[in-house]
């Protein structure tokens, strides 16, 4: 990856505003930074308004983190509490209406593909649950049905956290919200089996309480929208405001749901195995020689 685009002609880098110059002398512009040396260089995104535990903080800081390319990104984000934390990061930052994410991110992909031919622009979705699997969920199917390359992440909260707790798609049966009071009386929707029906060419959940595999999955899932198809990735991101879970046990709760119902899933097609091993190096995928069988 050539690092041309964030060089400037001799003299003219000193016009440049400080926060940006930042980012390359500072900050993860062109240089490979991990989540593992959080703390020790100027981060993309260093302040939100959102509130205080929120667990879809955490990932979208990692997430960000874990862009490949960060300087060549561009996210796309929707109404929903996201996009108050996205919108405060140093990488453009496109907002359209709400759920209208996956068919702007169509487009905007295409088009950074033509202006850019093989210069890899990545451009990743991040938005809620509602704004997903439900207000936007014909754009998302649609540009995984077209294999659009781009890598699309549900911060599922399983709830409109953003406006105050109406039931989601991805909410559970039975879970009682402010604006449910009734209880929801439908099954959580199943978007990864959809996003396989649908082609995905790699398809992931997460919990934030494992920075190295969101990390893991982040790059993959970028990686693979570069050439291969649509990527899609489910993070439980919990709401502690609508759930009422203490701050202190935000972590806590996310590896018990992690261990009860949001278990680590990675679906790899192997078109996009055999892409990451031949492009990127990724031993993953491999196949392990067959241990000799052992003589009586
Ligand atoms: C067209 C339109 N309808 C409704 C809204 C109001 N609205 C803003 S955020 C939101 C819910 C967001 O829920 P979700 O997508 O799950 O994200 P969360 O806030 O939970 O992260 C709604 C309904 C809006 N901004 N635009
Ligand atoms: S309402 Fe919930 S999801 Fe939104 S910022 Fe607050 S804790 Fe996070």
């Amino acid at each position: 990856m050539s690092l041309d685009y964030v060089k400037f002609s001799g003299g003219f880098d000193k016009f440049m505003p400080k926060e940006y110059r930042d980012m390359i002398e500072h900050g993860p512009f062109g240089k490979k930074i991990s989540v593992s040396q959080m703390g020790s260089f100027k981060e993309i995104l260093e302040e939100h308004p959102m509130c205080a535990g929120c667990a879809m903080t955490l990932f979208i800081r990692l997430a960000i983190i874990a862009f490949p390319n960060p300087e060549d990104t561009i996210t796309v984000g929707t109404a929903g509490c996201g996009r108050l934390a996205i919108s405060q990061a140093a990488i453009p930052f496109v907002y359209g209406n709400y759920g209208d994410q996956n068919g702007v991110a169509s487009g905007l992909s295409r088009g950074l593909r033509l202006r850019f031919g093989d210069k890899p622009k990545d451009v990743v979705v991040m938005a809620g649950d509602g704004g997903t699997a439900d207000i936007g969920f014909q754009q998302v199917l649609h540009s995984w049905f077209r294999k659009e390359r781009f890598t699309t992440i549900m911060l599922d909260n399983e709830v409109y956290g953003n406006t105050g707790g109406q039931e989601s798609g991805m909410t559970n049966r039975g879970a009682v919200l402010k604006m449910a009071p009734l209880g929801k009386k439908f099954e959580k929707m199943d978007m990864l089996q959809m996003a396989k029906v649908a082609g995905c060419a790699y398809v992931a959940t997460v919990v934030p309480n494992n920075p190295r595999r969101v990390e893991s999955v982040i790059k993959k899932a970028v990686l693979i929208a570069r050439e291969v198809g649509s990527t899609y990735i489910q993070a439980y991101t919990s709401c502690n405001i609508e759930y009422a879970i203490p701050t202190d046990k935000v972590m806590e709760d996310a590896k018990t749901v992690e261990n009860d119902r949001y278990q680590f899933t990675e679906y790899v097609s192997d078109e996009a195995k055999q892409y990451l091993t031949e492009r990127y190096g990724y031993k993953d995928f491999i196949q392990k020689p067959v241990a000799a069988i052992a003589k009586d």
